[in-house]
């Protein structure tokens, strides 16, 4: 039996004692629509015969948003610091469903739709994502949110966290209260609504989708598209070390190792042997590309001792890996590079201090110490972030 027979079933006069659904609406300066909201979301639960409330998290309105919003009948909860996130946070500390339905104040959101969202839940989702993107009506998103921002940063979020969810920025959502401890969200602004999708997904959780659809704001719109652009952006890139870090840096160290090769092959490549310049090139991103990945290792050391995330691949690089396997890598590459300069000043004293050649060994000799010293020390770096662990002999 679903949870809405259930709660049908206990009839008209019975006492609930904890409504099914809480309908959470962040506010901010929305006195034109926020009344329309909180009675639309009344009706819709009214109408489908679900035990329901309409919590309204005011985020410091100066409008009189929240005096409308409780005259309308929602529970108003008041969040002074600012932010999408924020209101949200506050909202979903007040409600007491056991499911939560998310929408904005604003009108774009057709809360007709909260038994959909029900539904799903009843059937076991523990998030359901709406998607605006095939429906979104003349003048309700900008051109740039539609065809740049929201496919772009939706795209990024699927390529790091492949979360499967089509529209990541929908802010029409249903999820089980219970996940809220499971998901630990923290965000303050709009990338919160990144924050609970990746989030979600890292937990393996029973995400579900289906459309909906978009409809032109009433008042004026919170959203900034560069500031919260970049906090949707910026929130994608700090949680993946894998793509900010060790992707770019071993491709940078690779392709420095490859011209460096061609350099000192001296192969004729597009039509000539390619000299110094070039091999200073390769140096410079074999030695870049090596610190950019150690700067990834030790993130993702940090996301795993220090954050608790589940790591799998971090995991699977330890098992391979201890501590001495680096120590030796390093001290090897040490070795062999001031070898090579013992090589090229007694080359250079045969030849009584004079000539000191075309310089193509020394490059490959300095980038040889660069890179052991970089292995060395942050081999010694990942340990001390590991010390906690309690097989710390690593
Ligand atoms: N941006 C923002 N929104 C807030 C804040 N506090 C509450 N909100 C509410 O969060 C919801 C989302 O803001 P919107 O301006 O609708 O942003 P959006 O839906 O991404 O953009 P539009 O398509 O223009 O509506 C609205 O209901 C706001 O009233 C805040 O500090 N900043
Ligand atoms: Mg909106």
């Amino acid at each position: 039996m679903s949870t809405i027979e259930q709660s049908a079933l206990r009839g008209p006069g019975a006492p609930v004692r904890t409504p099914l659904v809480s309908v959470v609406i962040p506010c901010l300066n929305e006195a034109e629509n926020i009344e329309e909201c909180v009675r639309r979301a009344r009706a819709a639960m009214d109408g489908a015969n679900i035990p329901g409330e309409v919590v309204v998290a005011d985020n410091d309105s100066s409008d009189g948003s929240a005096e409308l919003a409780a005259a309308a009948g929602a529970r108003v909860v008041h969040e002074p610091r600012r932010g999408y996130g924020s209101a949200y946070l506050a909202g979903f500390g007040a409600a007491r469903g056991e499911y939560i339905v998310m929408g904005d104040a604003d009108l774009t959101y057709d809360f007709n739709e909260i038994p959909r969202f029900v539904a799903e839940l009843d059937q076991g989702a523990q998030l359901v994502m709406g998607d605006r993107m095939g429906n979104i009506h003349p003048g309700a998103m900008p051109w740039l949110h539609r065809y740049v921002g929201n496919p772009v940063l939706t795209g990024i979020l699927n390529l790091f966290f492949r979360t499967g969810v089509s529209d990541a920025h929908c802010g029409m959502r249903g999820f089980r209260r219970d996940i809220l401890p499971i998901l630990d969200l923290r965000t303050t602004g709009m990338e919160f609504a990144s924050e609970m999708v990746i989030r979600a997904s890292k937990e393996k959780l029973d995400i579900r989708e289906f459309p909906i659809e978009y409809h032109p704001r009433g008042g004026e719109s919170k959203l900034s598209s560069f500031r919260d652009g970049w906090r949707h952006l910026r929130f994608l890139l700090v949680h993946s070390p894998t793509h900010l870090f060790v992707i770019p840096g071993t491709v940078l160290l690779l392709l420095g190792a490859l011209i460096m090769g061609i350099v000192l092959s001296e192969v004729s490549i597009l039509g000539r042997v390619w000299g110094i310049h070039a091999e200073l090139a390769g140096a410079m991103m074999v030695i870049g590309g090596t610190q950019i990945v150690g700067l990834g290792l030790a993130a993702h050391a940090y996301g795993s001792y220090f954050m608790g995330e589940r790591d799998p691949w971090f995991d699977r690089m330890r098992a391979r890996f201890r501590l001495e396997h680096g120590l030796m890598l390093g001290g090897v590459l040490l070795f062999a590079g001031l070898i090579m300069c013992v090589v090229i000043f007694i080359a250079w004293a045969h030849r009584g201090f004079a000539d000191l050649g075309n310089g193509g060994a020394a490059v490959l000799a300095t980038t040889l110490v660069i890179l052991g010293m970089q292995v060395f020390f942050t081999s010694f770096l990942l340990s001390i972030l590991g010390l906690r662990r309690i097989d710390n002999a690593r």
